[in-house]
């Protein structure tokens, strides 16, 4: 299960206000501070970013490897915001995202073609599907389409959409998810990797309850298969569930340190 930090988001003001600024200290800080909680990745979610995003994403890129040596994932629909953040990366990113909308499928997912990055999928079209057979039938086109051009299942992640559990289909939802991650095996001979928001479950909750909404929905997603998530680095609790979830797959050798909050 690996851990991608959620964190270097333009939603949080601060992050959001640093990089419209240009001011590298607060995301410096908060790049180390996933690094040091144990994050695999860190996602830089710029938004949509359309004015000057190529120029935004560089310059976060840059900042935050000035700090990590972790392989960043570029979260954003720009194009021009993407391709400019491969080029400054000093190892291949994960590109995050593309789907089956027409739009993302010829401005984003050529770029995995062309830089040989891995790149997430995300299982929608001009809709996301609610039951399992749809999702199923979006995810054979989208690592299609990816083949199409080259791109080998080993590089693609696959994303179910999680949506809040608070939603009126959010729970019906759920529980697709986990039965479309358990179809995969039988979908595609050479596996995908596969991934999701895990937040998105508890959005609209109480900020106090959302780390519990996203704690007890992530070891079921991890039985079902899900090889990792997007999630807050920033809560001890989850990254003590993550490392606990690694040694219980004996993915990591476990010690009594994997059960301590850090
Ligand atoms: N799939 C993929 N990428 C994604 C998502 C997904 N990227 C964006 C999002 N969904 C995952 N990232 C976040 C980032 C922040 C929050 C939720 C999902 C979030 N943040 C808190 C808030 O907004 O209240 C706190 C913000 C802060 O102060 O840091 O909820 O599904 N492939």
């Amino acid at each position: 299960m690996k851990a991608i930090a959620e964190n270097i988001n333009v939603m949080n003001k601060v992050i959001g206000d640093a990089m419209k600024e240009g001011v590298p200290g607060p995301i410096q800080e908060l790049a180390r501070e996933c690094t040091e909680a144990g994050a695999d990745l860190l996602d830089i979610n710029l938004g949509p970013a359309r004015k000057g995003g190529a120029e935004m994403m560089e310059f976060v890129v840059k900042a935050v490897q000035e700090v990590s040596d972790l392989q960043l994932c570029l979260d954003t629909s720009n194009p021009e915001a993407m391709e400019a953040g491969i080029n400054a990366c000093n190892q291949k990113p994960l590109l995050n995202s593309y789907s089956a909308q027409p739009d993302k499928m010829e401005s984003i997912l050529p770029l995995a073609a062309k830089y040989e990055c891995e790149i997430i999928g995300l299982t929608m079209s001009t809709h996301i599907p609610i039951d399992t057979d749809e999702r199923i039938a979006v995810a054979y086109e989208i690592v299609a389409s990816a083949n199409e051009l080259g791109i080998p299942n080993s590089r693609i992640w696959v994303d179910p959409i999680i949506l809040p559990i608070g939603v009126e289909v959010g729970q019906a939802h759920a529980v697709a998810v986990q039965n479309m991650l358990k179809s995969l095996p039988d979908l595609f001979e050479e596996p995908v990797q596969t991934t999701c928001g895990l937040s998105n479950i508890s959005n609209g909750a109480p900020d106090e309850l959302r780390g519990a909404i996203e704690r007890a929905f992530l070891p079921m997603l991890a039985a079902c298969g899900m090889t990792s998530c997007i999630c807050n680095a920033k809560d001890p609790e989850m990254m003590r569930t993550i490392r606990l979830i690694k040694a219980l797959q004996n993915k990591s050798l476990y010690s009594v340190s994997d059960a301590e909050l850090k």
